[in-house]
């Protein structure tokens, strides 16, 4: 059986917003051993994807997004814990500065690389959704980073990681960082000046691991 036939039961019922069956088949899942990452990957991110998919054609309201928000951050609390176990802790890792760039105020993605990125043993600086430029700057100036992830989903905010990097530069801070750009692939990672695009949170962080472990 293929991935999507495995998962497609947990992307239809979000679909439909089955807020309880999506619940009761990631419990269903994780006892018959599925591994947490699949059914993340494979089956509640393509399924709140859908969702988006019923708001842009006029099918779902604002409304219908934030029920869809709620059953995915439902259903990371029961993810959580597992792939905190499953992560493999190294035994020296670095430091993440992290946030949601300026008028953007998606945060799932974000936290779901928080959450990998503290189970590999990273000290993780969460600066939020809506972060000015400036916030970032004074964050990496205090903390002294390996790394600084940003995150953005909306074709306008994305734009912003530009203005934070070109900030970073100005600050002489740009090239003491690894510099991650996550969500959707709406802007390349040499058009706004990071050292890397990742729209999967695990892929970003082997990159990360790998990235920090070099130096
Ligand atoms: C849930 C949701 C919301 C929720 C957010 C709740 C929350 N706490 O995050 C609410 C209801 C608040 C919301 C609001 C809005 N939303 Co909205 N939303 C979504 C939806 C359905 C899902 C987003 C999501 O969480 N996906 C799941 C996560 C896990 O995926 P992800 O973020 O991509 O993250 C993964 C990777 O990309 C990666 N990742 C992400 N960031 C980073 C960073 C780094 C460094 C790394 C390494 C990896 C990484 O890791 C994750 C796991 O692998 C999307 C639809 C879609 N196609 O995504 C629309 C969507 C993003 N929203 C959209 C819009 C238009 C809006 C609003 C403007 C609607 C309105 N009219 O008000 C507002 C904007 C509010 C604002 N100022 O930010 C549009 C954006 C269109 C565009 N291209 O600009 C979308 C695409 C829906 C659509 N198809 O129209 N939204």
């Amino acid at each position: 059986m293929s991935s999507e036939e495995i998962f497609s039961d947990i992307v239809e019922s979000f679909k439909k917003l089955q807020r309880n069956k999506v619940i009761q088949l990631v419990n269903l899942k994780l006892m018959e051993r599925v591994n947490a990452e699949d059914i993340l990957t494979h089956g509640l991110v393509p399924g709140l994807r859908e969702v988006g998919i019923k708001f842009e054609n006029k099918e779902y309201f604002l409304s219908d997004l934030l029920f869809a928000a709620d059953i995915m951050n439902t259903s990371m609390e029961i993810l959580n814990p597992i792939l905190e176990r499953t992560v493999e802790k190294m035994p020296s890792t670095g430091k993440l500065v992290m946030g949601t760039v300026k008028e953007d105020i998606h945060d799932i993605g974000k936290n779901i690389f928080i959450t990998l990125m503290k189970a590999s043993g990273f000290e993780v600086h969460d600066l939020g959704v809506d972060v000015p430029a400036e916030k970032f700057v004074e964050k990496v100036e205090e903390v002294n980073p390996d790394v600084v992830g940003m995150s953005a989903l909306l074709s306008t905010t994305a734009q912003y990681f530009k203005v934070i990097i070109d900030r970073l530069k100005e600050s002489g801070l740009r090239d003491k960082v690894f510099v991650m750009i996550g969500g959707p692939p709406l802007v390349t990672a040499e058009e706004v000046g990071a050292d890397v695009y990742c729209n999967n949170a695990f892929q970003g962080m082997e990159t990360a691991l790998e990235n920090v472990s070099k130096d």
